[in-house]
């Protein structure tokens, strides 16, 4: 499995920063532990409880609710959860090509980090071994937690690159 270059010793700090998360109810078996690692993640790194949750129904309402989220002017960054698999619909590409076009596009038209937690494999194996597999951790292998984290590490770059 492909692995972050982020080094596991060093946890970003987020205390003082604020965020939200989008999730996509769609493969829900996926999409809750995904969203567990998330919290965890921001539960060590000192982010302040609660993180809100927004469901949607699948991954391709994501990018809307992430916009709306921000036009409320409270949160650093927006996290999206939600897994696409490939095995299951036929219309694979342009659900989990249009989240994530959606995605990067309402990030840059904000401004504001819309990070990438969804999931998109070619099967359900895949997906779960993406999200904390058998584990038994919140946070090893889950990439939720992972995309928590870089929520965190992009506010941080963001902000130093704004004081150069
Ligand atoms: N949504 C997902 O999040 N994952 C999927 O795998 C998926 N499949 O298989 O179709 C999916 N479809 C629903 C889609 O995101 C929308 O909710 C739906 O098309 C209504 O707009």
């Amino acid at each position: 499995m492909a692995k972050s270059t982020r080094d596991p010793k060093q946890q970003p700090k987020g205390a003082g920063m604020h965020f939200a998360i989008v999730a996509g109810r769609f493969n829900a078996h996926i999409v809750d532990p995904l969203l567990k690692g998330a919290l965890a993640a921001f539960k060590k790194a000192g982010v302040p409880d609660p993180v809100p949750v927004i469901y949607v129904p699948g991954a391709f309402e994501i990018p809307l609710a992430a916009k709306k989220l921000i036009e409320t002017k409270k949160y650093d960054a927006v996290l999206t959860l939600g897994a696409v698999i490939r095995g299951d619909t036929p219309h694979f590409d342009f659900v989990a090509g249009e989240c994530a076009r959606g995605v990067m596009q309402v990030s840059l038209v904000t401004g504001v980090p819309v990070i990438f937690g969804v999931l998109t494999t070619d099967t359900d194996a895949q997906a779960v071994a993406r999200a904390g597999g058998s584990t038994g951790d919140l946070i090893v292998d889950n990439k939720g937690a992972e995309c928590a984290f870089s929520a965190i590490e992009t506010v941080e770059a963001l902000r130093l690159a704004g004081q150069k």
